[in-house]
């Protein structure tokens, strides 16, 4: 009984939720590692660069200028909440990987922000459908905390893969750990496996 109040505010456990996660419900937490920047979109532009064969730069009406692709779905953040029923729409990172041309030795990928956060991950893992570049959450312009204008969106992984205020992708022939995998998370971030932090 006393643990009445307390475990309330969780939902009942579901087949869909990774092992050690719990249901956020309506809440979207904002986990911000820097201060909040403020992006004027005719002044932000994506960048895919490094091995490729074309280094390409869109600007924020070039990108809308793409078709629009959607994801809707759970996202898991690692320290432990997932948030079911979620709503993004932007563009596939399939159209800018391929308008850039990944090198063959290309094997991994370094996200950048503009703030300077950074995060890495497999090139595998932002292709066929897995990733995008997000800039609209339930149907409203993506809000500045949760990385609008613009956001990297790779909801099978846990969240902090998901760059927020991403500005360049850079295709590299190595994994170089980002701002949180020097800190101690996992390079990968499967929360399937809960790969979450280095020793667990
Ligand atoms: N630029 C930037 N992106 C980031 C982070 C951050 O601190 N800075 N935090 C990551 C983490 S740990 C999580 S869980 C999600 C949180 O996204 P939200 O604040 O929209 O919930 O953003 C990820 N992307
Ligand atoms: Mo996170």
């Amino acid at each position: 009984m006393a643990q009445r109040g307390f475990l309330g505010r969780r939902r009942p456990p579901r087949d869909d939720l990774p092992p050690g996660q719990y249901d956020t419900g309506e809440d979207f937490p904002v986990l911000t590692a820097e201060v909040t920047p403020v992006i004027d979109p005719e002044r932000w532009s994506m960048s895919v660069d490094g091995l490729v064969a074309n280094p390409t730069t869109w600007s924020w009406a070039e990108l809308h200028a793409l078709p629009e692709s959607t994801y809707a779905g759970p996202i898991h953040c690692v320290t432990t909440w997932s948030k079911f029923g979620t709503t993004f729409a932007g563009v596939s990172l399939d159209l800018l990987l391929d308008a850039a041309g990944p090198l063959p030795s290309a094997t991994h990928v370094l996200a950048t922000s503009t703030t300077g956060y950074t995060t890495n991950l497999p090139l595998d893992h932002l292709r066929g459908g897995q990733a995008w570049v997000a800039w609209t959450y339930d149907g409203k312009p993506l809000p500045r905390d949760h990385g609008g204008p613009a956001r990297l969106l790779v909801p099978h992984l846990y969240f902090w893969k998901s760059a927020k205020w991403v500005t360049r992708l850079t295709l590299l022939d190595h994994d170089q750990p980002g701002f949180w995998e020097v800190n101690g998370y996992l390079n990968l971030g499967d929360p399937w496996r809960e790969q979450r932090y280095t020793g667990d």
